[in-house]
């Protein structure tokens, strides 16, 4: 197909969820709203200049032969462009979405390997959701449609599509980190994996080590079949032959809407609740942390560098609050349901150690915030503490900074983030396993001069806005279908393959 016809072409996004999200009211009906993230808000206006579809699994479970009456008011929730449900039985969300994707894709890929559980009807059911997903493209998709499939979940969607003699071209995103081989090679699907993902022409990842990960996992794992593999490591965009066919190789780190998140911000309803959210504890520095529910998020860590930090210097009690919100996520699956005990004994602890009748160390809430509750705590909060022990990128940090439009606030953010290979000049990095050293990251960003504080806040908040979602999505189509390797978007972000020298210390 030539660059002119791609470019006209309409396309077909595929994800696990849909872009809607489901409420309950209180009469106890179910609601569809339009998805708010930042996916959702990047890929409407290109699907709908390209009369494009979305195909996804709407959120809840549907036994076969029951008539989907939902299916109306997700299509105007979102109205623009077209959905098309993939529908998931309780068999199915067991296997192969709390199984595969969850219980083996994403603890391998982000080094648990110890919380994998390899189970072959996990497997099973992951092969045959793939390829109910593949049947629904099948029946949307023309031939010149480009289709861009997203995530863990679907790994093998194109690998299905093929032998549905799909010749579309084929993008495929991975939206958490790409392990190293020695913790990939333990999965028993390893080869079935690689050679379905070698059946995209674009693959993206976050990061530089992602991709260089991804490769070295083809070289040992794949050349070993005799694949000619022809390989350049160290570009933002490499190519790797396979089957005649050639497979691009590139480095999108996805970003948000940093427009529409910093003129939030400035919304007065925000200022105000900011200014409460600051009245609530006078005289203190606020810092704040906001993560899903998920053994990867590094919670407990976090919680115990905060213990070490009021261990160590008691001059600082009184002076600095802690707001962590936890996003319930997977309580169905028990690694998730023992981590929120663990994090709710270490905050008990915490405040039962240190707290007095007029401050309260840590103020923990489990539970969804409203998005205007969320940005006036990002706008309210002296310090975003976001330290992950493993993350694809980590959108929180981006959003703390660009709610942060007084340009007073710090970041200290994990090295192990995939927002670190873009922010290691200006964010204070840490390492979430040093207690000590992620305890002395928040004296140094407590104690940081303000005009330090000014610059580096200033220097984040200008590459948010320079590299937003809206460049991700430009990044990742024009890849998939430039011709010319010199034309290539750059990522000029390199994370040093030296450990950096701003660490917490
Ligand atoms: C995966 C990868 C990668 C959180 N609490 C509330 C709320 N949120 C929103 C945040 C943010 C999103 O959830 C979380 O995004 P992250 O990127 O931090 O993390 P994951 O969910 O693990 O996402 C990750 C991402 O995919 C994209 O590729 O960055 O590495 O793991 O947008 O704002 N939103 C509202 N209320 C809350 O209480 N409204």
């Amino acid at each position: 197909m030539d660059e002119k016809n791609i470019q006209k072409s309409r396309i077909i996004i595929v994800s696990n969820r849909l872009p809607v999200i489901l409420k309950l009211t209180e009469d106890g009906k179910t609601e569809v709203e339009k998805g708010a993230g930042g996916l959702v808000t990047a890929m409407a206006p290109v699907l709908k200049n390209r009369n494009g579809t979305w195909i996804g699994w709407p959120g809840y479970v549907q036994e076969a032969g029951v008539d989907d009456y939902m299916l109306p008011a997700i299509q105007t929730a979102t109205s623009g462009y077209r959905v098309k449900s993939v529908m998931l039985n309780s068999d199915e969300l067991k296997n192969y979405y709390e199984g595969f994707s969850n219980s083996i894709l994403w603890p391998l890929f982000h080094g648990f390997t110890d919380k994998c559980i390899f189970l072959p009807e996990y497997w099973t059911s992951y092969q045959d959701v793939n390829k109910k997903f593949a049947l629904t493209v099948c029946k949307n998709a023309d031939d010149p449609d480009f289709i861009w499939v997203h995530d863990y979940q679907l790994i093998l969607v194109g690998a299905q599509l093929r032998k549905m003699h799909k010749r579309n071209r084929m993008g495929f995103f991975l939206h958490i980190p790409f392990p190293p081989i020695d913790t990939f090679i333990r999965c028993p699907w390893r080869f079935e994996l690689l050679l379905a993902m070698l059946e995209y022409d674009i693959i993206g990842f976050h990061t530089i080590l992602s991709k260089r990960n991804f490769i070295g996992c083809i070289k040992k794992i794949i050349q070993d079949a005799r694949i000619d593999a022809k390989i350049a490591f160290d570009e933002t965009v490499s190519e790797l032959k396979f089957k005649n066919r050639v497979v691009r190789i590139g480095v999108f780190p996805i970003s948000i809407d940093y427009n529409e998140f910093s003129l939030h911000a400035w919304d007065s309803d925000v200022y105000k609740r900011s200014k409460e959210i600051r009245k609530n504890a006078p005289g203190t520095k606020i810092l704040l942390g906001v993560d899903r529910l998920d053994y990867t998020k590094g919670i407990p860590e976090k919680l115990k560098a905060f213990k070490q930090f009021l261990t160590r210097f008691p001059k600082f009690h009184k002076k600095i609050h802690f707001i962590q919100l936890v996003v319930p996520s997977r309580r169905e699956i028990t690694a998730y349901a023992d981590l929120k005990l663990k994090i709710e004994q270490l905050v008990g602890e915490i405040n039962g150690i240190f707290s007095t009748n007029a401050w309260l160390p840590v103020q923990y809430m489990f539970r969804n915030l409203g998005r205007n509750e969320l940005i006036s705590l990002y706008r309210a909060c002296d310090i975003g503490f976001i330290t992950p022990l493993k993350d694809g990128m980590n959108l929180v940090a981006k959003e703390y900074c660009a709610c942060n439009i007084d340009e007073k606030g710090v970041l200290i953010l994990s090295e192990f983030a995939g927002a670190a290979q873009q922010f290691y000049q200006d964010a204070i990095l840490a390492n979430p396993h040093d207690i000590e050293g992620t305890a002395m990251a928040i004296h140094r960003a407590f104690n940081m001069p303000l005009e330090e504080k000014n610059q580096r806040m200033r220097n984040l908040r200008e590459k948010i806005k320079n590299k937003d979602v809206f460049w991700w999505v430009n990044s990742f189509l024009n890849t998939a279908i430039e011709k010319n390797l010199s034309n290539f978007p750059q990522v000029d972000e390199y994370f040093p393959d030296e450990p950096t020298a701003n660490l917490g210390r």
